[in-house]
């Protein structure tokens, strides 16, 4: 299981009431709150807690529920018992005063009780408690940390503490090469059939995704990455995809912008019937014309595709382009010297479905960790945006260069236009192409600003670039 979790320390306020049975317990103290956040997503029950030291047993409960670690409060004694065993012998553990506990962790004591008041030299609970609060709450969540094996960071600016396990990182990491792939083009290998048709198995599951390093979400996914991978073929080729569904609620996959047999539209109740959880479908088409496209589920869209489930479609031409040339116009008929695929989407970590994504992403990825793109002076490159947001316009900008729009919703563009800042409708794909005409790190982003932010009303709270947005790093 893979962990990271947050502990937030809100503003903290004299006149909350504390120990145990306090009149604010379950209600949001007028202008401070203490908020649990588990790899960036708030727990359920924290959103109103109170400094309150008996929620904040329920906040370190909730924290022990996501970790799967068994957790009990044993209100007699006054300990909550996490992890196993979750009772036993409390000799030689020191009885905690009124308005305190102690955590026993696998049938130990955490160093640091859990203390609103902490107490001075004369045994007297010490006044001013804001301070103390927090450091109460960052001292347990230190010791736990500890003891699970994570890292442990407190940020000062923004009252935030943020917990990390090994297995969160690693699954950031190891999603660097797909998210690499999605961006350099690179399509999924095929197993070609006898007759030469290009096959290729796609399968719908739940699997943990991070956008930023430290945040981890539960995506709507195929094959384990959001977004899927890419299918490149050549205009003419046959394709066989099978289509396993492993959700627990049907789906179907769409191939947007492709001419293709109605029966293979993926379209549930019209053009077929919803592939079940545990079921298949077989799409067979030919790759009709070469152009950028997309394919996505047609089935709970807000849920499956705001969840990540959708991928880039790319058909080449059957005969290859010349290469752009060093100086001029460039046109959608040229190989360019990269060739990059940009889906713009976004997950919502802490937004409800309706509104709007929280983490704005290019290939799943948030800003700062978006992979740039990197060329040297002279070189070319086309950059295939593909808008696969479910609600959302993005106004992609680039920093220091012209670009042109080369093709339109797969189709070649009649003359090409020098744009710096180009729109995308839900649904729409733009290949845009540009010569790295000038050396520096050029930001590409969305210049809807909001889309530039992490984490909405719940973390940094836009004070860092975010979400939709990359860096062109142009080298001599
Ligand atoms: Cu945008």
């Amino acid at each position: 299981m893979t962990i990271s979790l947050y502990l937030f320390a809100g503003t903290l306020h004299n006149g909350f009431a504390f120990g145990e049975g306090g009149d604010a317990k379950g209600e949001a103290a007028e202008g401070g709150s203490t908020m649990v956040m588990l790899n960036g997503v708030m727990l359920p029950r924290s959103g109103l807690l109170s400094s309150d030291f008996s929620e904040m047993r329920i906040a370190v409960m909730d924290v022990a529920d996501a970790l799967a670690l068994p957790s009990r409060w044993d209100a007699d004694n006054r300990v909550l018992w996490l992890g196993n065993p979750t009772s036993g012998s409390l000799a030689g553990v020191k009885k905690p005063r009124a308005g305190a506990a102690v955590i026993m962790l696998d049938g130990k004591p955490l160093p640091t009780a859990v203390d609103p008041l902490l107490i001075d030299p004369n045994g007297m609970p010490v006044s001013g408690t804001e301070t103390l609060i927090g450091s109460n709450v960052m001292a347990v969540a230190d010791e736990l940390a500890k003891e699970l094996g994570m890292t442990y960071q407190y940020d000062a600016g923004n009252h935030r503490i943020s917990l990390l396990t090994s297995a969160a990182k690693e699954q950031f990491e190891s999603e660097e090469a797909a998210v690499r792939d999605v961006l350099e083009s690179k399509g999924m290998e095929p197993h070609i059939a006898a007759d030469g048709t290009k096959e290729f198995t796609l399968t719908a599951e739940l699997h943990d995704w991070a956008p930023v390093n430290g945040v981890l979400t539960t995506a709507w996914t195929f094959n384990g990455q959001a977004p899927g991978p890419t299918i490149r073929v050549t205009e003419g080729d046959k394709v066989r995809i099978t289509f396993v569904n492993n959700l627990n609620e049907p789906s179907t996959i769409h191939w947007h912008g492709l001419h293709l047999p109605n029966a293979m539209d993926g379209i549930p109740d019209v053009t077929q019937k919803a592939v079940q959880p545990g079921q298949s479908f077989v799409y067979e088409f030919t790759a009709s014309h070469p152009g950028t496209f997309m394919y996505h589920p047609h089935y709970d869209d807000m849920k499956q595709i705001g969840g990540g489930m959708y991928g880039a479609f790319i058909i080449d031409p059957k005969t290859a382009p010349p290469k752009a040339p060093q100086a001029g116009e460039l046109s959608d008929n040229m190989t360019f010297d990269h060739d990059y695929t940009m889906l713009l989407a976004g997950f919502r970590i802490n937004n409800a479905v309706e509104d709007e994504p929280d983490y704005f992403t290019i290939n799943g990825r948030s800003y700062p960790d978006t992979p740039p793109i990197r060329m040297k002076v002279g070189e070319t490159a086309r950059v295939r945006l593909i808008n696969i947001d479910t609600a959302e316009v993005h106004t992609m900008h680039l920093h220091g260069i012209d670009f042109q729009v080369i093709a339109r919703n797969g189709h070649a563009v009649p003359y090409p236009e020098t744009m710096n800042t180009v729109m995308l409708g839900p649904g729409e794909t733009v290949d845009i192409a540009f010569r790295a005409d000038s050396p520096g790190d050029w930001m590409l982003h969305c210049h809807i600003l909001d889309h530039t932010m992490n984490g909405g009303d719940h973390a940094t709270m836009g004070a860092e670039m975010g979400g939709l947005m990359t860096l062109v790093k142009v080298t001599e």
